[in-house]
């Protein structure tokens, strides 16, 4: 027998159809509580979108460790053999809910791993640097990403205007303008933890490392002409590409590997390693594979598993540190906030977001929307005679060491011999990209400006270029000129 609609309380309904009005042409009558429920509880079926990363998709998966890296970190998760379940959830990140998938932008790769030590959450992108390197910048930056306060538009001439005013952004916008700054979907695609993190031993020797999630479907991209297609005809051309090739039974997966760096090496290192604007070179520090990362399993319910997916880069486990990347540190208090503001004091304990594999003993209590509780005669205070849960330092992540000095400044990082904002992406032009992808890079860039860029923007775009590479500024400047002039 068809079970009985009910209300949220569960006393069945009388009608799906009809509401109740004072005769067939009269009114709706108020006290007709389950039109009233079904109209409210519809007007509130939204939760804010994420300021950033607004758009996604995401699946179950889980990493499967393939070799021995117990000499650098004791975590339970990467020890040899061990298997653990995760979510993951790949995004854009200047559009909005519905905004294309194939819009060019970088892509989140936010990794939340089920651990017996409790959330590991690796909160990461398809990109190995980013465009700022201190985090009192991020709202201004997303601002210029986004849209004007008048039209309500986005403004290529913002974009540029940022960028180049600050040039550590050099990096992560050669990449962009690049074949990376569309993948062909998201399986096609590398992710990367982007930020040094410290990696503890059981001996308690620390390293420093960088991970990377090298796609085993091979890299590929999309061109400008083939994206702004996509985005007309299908919108969710990415999230669809996932959920099919899950649905087919073709998991797509990914070789994790790490840099590792001794501590000891940093202070020498030639560039700054903490500096999110650079990567380290792979001839000094050689990628160490880890294990597969390996997705297998579509979410029941978008809304419930994905969009309440709650990533924060403070869930670290024992065996893993935070290193003195200042992006990376404020990132430790802006998602747990970013979450209590979009879903509530208690997201912790939504389905997506629940320590699987590991016990939940904490004072936290109450609150709107909580549902779950300790027993009863755990009291509610440490420290307690009553058998409450008691701190055990022994157990918890080791707290992150590094030498500092003491006294409160706002600086720059440390300048390493080699730094520099255009080094790297001049070495990623000239070393990395062949003939075909800087011919693109130079398309895109100058698609890119042709798009609204004004004086005095444009005259530091072409400086901005001529910065990276000499040679690719001259050609994005004659290309931009001989489109100005209506020969483009
Ligand atoms: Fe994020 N970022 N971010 N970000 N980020 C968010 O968290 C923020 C940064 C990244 O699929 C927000 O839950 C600050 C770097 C991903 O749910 C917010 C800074 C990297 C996702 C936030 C950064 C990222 C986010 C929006 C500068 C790559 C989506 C809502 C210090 C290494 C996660 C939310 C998902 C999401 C803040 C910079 C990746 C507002 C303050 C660098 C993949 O909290």
């Amino acid at each position: 027998m068809t079970k009985p609609t009910t209300t949220n309380t569960g006393t069945p309904v009388p009608s799906d159809n009809e509401s109740l009005t004072a005769g067939a042409q009269g009114p709706i009558l108020l006290h007709d509580h389950y039109l009233i429920e079904k109209l409210a509880q519809f007007n509130r079926e939204r939760v804010p979108e994420r300021i950033v990363h607004a758009k996604g998709a995401g699946a179950y998966g889980e990493l499967v460790v393939t070799n021995d890296v117990s000499r650098y970190t004791k975590a339970k998760l990467f020890q040899p053999g061990a298997r653990t379940e995760s979510l993951i959830r790949f995004s854009t990140v200047a559009g909005e809910l519905g905004s294309p998938d194939t819009w060019r932008d970088p892509r989140g790769f936010a990794v939340k791993f089920y651990t017996e030590d409790g959330n590991y959450d690796l909160v990461g992108n398809n990109t190995p640097v980013f465009f700022i390197k201190d985090p009192i910048k991020f709202p201004d930056f997303i601002r210029s990403q986004k849209r004007l306060p008048d039209s309500g538009l986005r403004d290529h001439n913002m974009q540029w205007d940022f960028w180049t005013l600050r040039p550590e952004t050099a990096h992560q916008v050669t990449w962009l303008m690049g074949d990376r700054g569309i993948p062909k979907t998201y399986r096609h695609m590398n992710g990367y933890g982007s930020h040094t993190y410290q990696w503890i031993n059981a001996q308690g020797e620390r390293f420093w490392v960088k991970y990377h999630f090298k796609t085993d479907q091979g890299h590929q991209f999309l061109t400008q002409a083939e994206a702004d297609r996509i985005a007309g005809e299908d919108a969710d051309y990415h999230r669809r590409d996932l959920w099919d090739a899950i649905e087919r039974g073709e998991f797509p997966s990914w070789t994790v590997y790490v840099q590792v760096m001794p501590v000891a090496e940093a202070e020498g290192y030639r560039f700054n390693p903490f500096d999110l604007t650079k990567v380290w070179s792979k001839q000094d520090y050689p990628l160490t594979e880890v294990g597969r990362y390996t997705l297998n399993r579509n979410p029941r319910n978008y809304f419930v598993e994905i969009e309440q997916a709650a990533f924060e880069p403070s869930a670290i486990v024992p065996g893993i540190g935070f290193s003195p990347d200042k992006m990376l540190l404020g990132r430790v208090f802006a998602y747990a906030d970013a979450h209590r503001y979009r879903i509530g004091t208690n997201y912790a304990q939504l389905p997506p977001n629940r320590a699987r594999a590991a016990e939940v003993n904490s004072y936290s209590k109450e609150g709107s929307m909580r549902y779950d509780f300790n027993d009863p005669t755990i009291p509610v205070y440490a420290p307690n005679s009553f058998g409450g849960p008691h701190a055990d330092s022994s157990r918890a992540p080791e707290e992150a060491t590094w030498a500092f000095e003491p006294e409160q400044v706002r600086a720059g990082y440390i300048q390493h011999r080699e730094d520099s904002d255009f080094a790297q992406p001049g070495t990623l032009v000239r070393e990395v990209f062949d003939d075909a992808q800087r011919d693109r890079l130079v398309g895109n860039v100058v698609g890119h400006v042709l798009g609204g860029v004004q004086e005095p923007v444009l005259s530091r775009v072409f400086e901005y270029w001529k910065n990276v590479d000499a040679e690719i500024g001259k050609r994005i400047e004659e290309g931009v000129r001989a489109g100005l002039n209506g020969n483009g």
